[in-house]
C-alpha cells in the first residue's frame, strides 16, 4: 500500500470524518494543513488535485502515479474499500443502503443548514450575531436533527446495531450540536448516541478534542 496523505486542516468537519475513519481502520496516514487559515486551496497545484478548492483531499501513493480523491464521504468509503472487509462499511446490499442513505442525507440535507449554523455561531464575531437569525438557523438545524433523533430511538447507531460510516458522517455534527449548547434532554437518543461515539478513541482524537473553529 502506498503512502496515504490527507490534505486538510483538522478543524474541518469533513476532514474529521476522514481522519476518524482512518483511525477506526488502523490505516497509517500523514496529513498536511491546508485550507482555512493555512490557505493553499487556490494554488494551481492544489486545484489540479481538487478542482473544488476545498478540503479534504486524499492522496494515495503520492502525487506522481497515485490517485487524488475528494469528497469526504467518498474518501471514507475509499479507505474502507482499501482496508478490506469492515463493519464500518457493510457489504450486504441492505446493510450498505441503510448506511449510505445517511451519508447522502448528511451532504444533501444537513450540510446546507449545518454550514450556515456553524458560520453564524462560530465564525461570525459575537457583536455581529443577530439573535433572531441565530434562532432561525438553530431551528433549521433542529428540524433536520429531529430525523436523526427519531431514527436513534429504535437502534443504537444510524445504520443499525453497529457503528458504520453513517455515524462517521454525522458524528462531527453531533459533537458540534451539543458543544454549541443544544439541550441533551430534548435530543435524548442523540445524546446517548453521542456518548456511545465518545467511547471511540478516533472520535475523541479527531472530533471531540479539536477546538471549535
Ligand atoms: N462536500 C465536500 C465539502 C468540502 C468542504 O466544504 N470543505 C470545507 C471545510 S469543511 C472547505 O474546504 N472550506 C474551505 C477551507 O477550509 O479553506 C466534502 O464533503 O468533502
Amino acid at each position: 500500500m502506498g503512502e496515504l496523505k490527507v490534505l486538510g486542516r483538522t478543524t474541518s468537519s469533513n476532514v474529521m470524518k476522514v481522519l476518524w475513519t482512518a483511525a477506526e481502520l488502523d490505516l497509517p496516514f500523514v496529513r498536511e494543513d491546508v485550507g482555512g487559515p493555512y490557505g493553499g486551496v487556490d494554488t494551481p497545484a492544489y486545484r489540479a488535485l481538487n478542482p473544488n478548492g476545498l478540503v479534504p483531499t486524499l492522496l494515495d501513493g503520492g502525487v506522481d502515479g497515485g490517485v487524488a480523491i475528494w469528497e469526504s464521504n467518498t474518501i471514507c468509503r475509499y479507505l474502507c474499500n482499501k482496508a478490506g472487509e469492515t463493519a464500518l462499511y457493510p457489504a450486504a446490499p441492505a446493510a450498505r443502503g441503510l448506511c449510505e442513505r445517511w451519508m447522502d442525507w448528511q451532504l444533501s440535507t444537513l450540510a446546507p443548514h449545518a454550514g450556515i449554523f456553524w458560520i453564524m455561531n462560530v465564525r461570525t464575531p459575537e457583536a455581529q450575531r443577530d439573535p433572531a437569525v441565530l434562532a432561525a438557523k438553530r431551528e433549521d438545524m433542529a428540524k433536520a436533527l429531529r430525523i436523526v433523533e427519531a431514527a436513534l430511538g429504535t437502534q443504537p447507531f444510524l445504520g443499525g446495531a453497529r457503528m458504520t460510516l453513517a455515524d462517521v458522517a454525522l458524528g462531527p455534527w453531533g459533537h458540534r450540536w451539543f458543544a454549541l449548547g443544544a439541550d441533551q434532554g430534548q435530543f435524548p437518543n442523540m445524546a446517548a448516541w453521542y456518548a456511545r461515539l465518545q467511547t471511540r478513541p478516533g472520535y475523541q482524537t479527531h472530533v471531540v478534542k479539536v477546538p471549535l473553529s
